[in-house]
Formats: C-alpha cells, structure tokens, sequence
C-alpha cells in the first residue's frame, strides 16, 4: 500500500508505563495484562488520512532498551519528528523520570521536535495529583500537549495519536508552503527509510 508522507514517531518513558501497550492498542486493538517485562515490538506502523492525504505514522518503540541500559540509545532520538513521552499517572517517579529524556531530546533531536505527554493508567486509582503542574516546570515552552490515556480500555488513545499526527502534519504543510509551493496543494514526498542506519 502506498502513501503520500511517512512520519517517524519515538515513543519514551520509563520501563512498565505502558509504551508498547499502548502501540499494541491503537495498531492492533488489544490489550494484555501480563505483559512479560522483555515484550517489545520495534516498530509498527498506521495510515490514516489527513485532507486526502494517505499518512503512515511509523511508531517506534524503545524495544526494552531502558531495562538494559540507563538511557535509550541516540539513534531513537534521532529518529522522530515527535516524541510521545509516557509516564504512569498511578508512579509519581515514572514522571520525573520524563525530565532526563528531556534533556536529551533537547541535546540530540532536531530542532523543536513536536512533544506530547502521555499520563497512561488512566483507568487505575490513586493517580497523581495535577501532573500539568510538573510538566510545565520540566517542559518551559508556550503549549503543552498532555493527553491521559488508558491504554487497557483504550480512552483517549486513538485521540492521542491522530493528535500527533495533525500536529507533524500541520508542520510539514507550513515546511512546503514556505519553500514557495502552492498554498492550496502540498506535495508530502515519501521518507525514505534506510535500513540498518541510525
Ligand atoms: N491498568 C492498566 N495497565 C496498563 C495500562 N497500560 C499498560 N498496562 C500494564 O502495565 C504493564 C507494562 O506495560 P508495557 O506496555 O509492557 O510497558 P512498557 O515497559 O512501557 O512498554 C503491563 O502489565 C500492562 O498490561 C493501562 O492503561 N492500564
Ligand atoms: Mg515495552
């Protein structure tokens, strides 16, 4: 199947908060409790369709690396247009934990990726109170995107996702319109993937 225009999204967070769950629910539509801790998908993808433009999101997953090492690798960071920084709104460190991998999109990642903040679990008690409050001391920008989701009953997933898929394509249109294209036709070309290659 073909399509107009392929975004590259990193999904980071510390280990257990739900990342892979919540890949699993929005391509697949599943949902597992007992997850084994090693489970990981690398990448999966979903089109949608944005003004009549085919859209594929390539959804990476950190794959586990945060159990095996203290921080993901730089190639994940490079990777995305945008970064969906999870945390579990029921594991108050799972949120401060979001400030390292701050930094590091700040010190490696392209210029102003588009950032979005997921409190998953939304569906369990005892959450943290006010997390926008954190995330805006952490994240010093004009907008933040904050989203809670539950990826076990799938509330706000789909939402969440389309949101960043709007967002990179909102980004890519004005990219096209001020290198002087026709306002009213954007031409997306295809990212070609390298295999193999960070
Ligand atoms: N109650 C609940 N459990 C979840 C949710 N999302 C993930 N989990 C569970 O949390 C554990 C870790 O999920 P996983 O996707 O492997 O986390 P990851 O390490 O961030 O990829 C698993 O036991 C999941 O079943 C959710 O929205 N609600
Ligand atoms: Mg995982």
């Amino acid at each position: 199947m073909s399509f107009d225009v392929l975004f590259p999204i990193s999904i980071l967070g510390t280990s257990n908060v739900g990342k892979t769950s919540l890949i699993l629910r929005y391509v697949d539509y599943t949902f597992e409790s007992e997850r084994k801790i090693s489970f990981q998908v690398d990448f999966r993808t979903k089109d949608i369709e944005i003004e009549k433009k085919t859209i594929r999101l390539q959804i990476w997953d950190t794959a586990g690396l945060e159990e095996h090492q203290s921080q993901p690798t730089d190639a994940l960071f490079r990777k995305g247009e945008a970064f969906i920084l999870v945390f579990d709104l029921t594991n108050e460190k799972s949120l401060q934990e979001l400030q390292d991998i701050l930094a590091k999109i700040d010190d490696i990642a392209k210029v102003d990726p588009l950032i979005i903040f997921v409190g998953n679990k939304s569906d369990l008690p005892n959450q943290i109170e006010s997390p926008e409050e954190h995330l805006k001391k952490i994240h010093k920008k004009d907008e933040l995107n904050f989203f809670k989701t539950s990826a076990k009953t799938g509330d706000q997933v789909s939402e969440m996702f389309e949101f960043v898929a709007k967002g990179l394509y909102q980004i890519e249109k004005k990219k096209s319109e001020k290198k002087g294209e026709n306002n009213n036709v954007i031409d997306l070309k295809p990212v070609e993937i390298k295999k193999g290659c960070c």
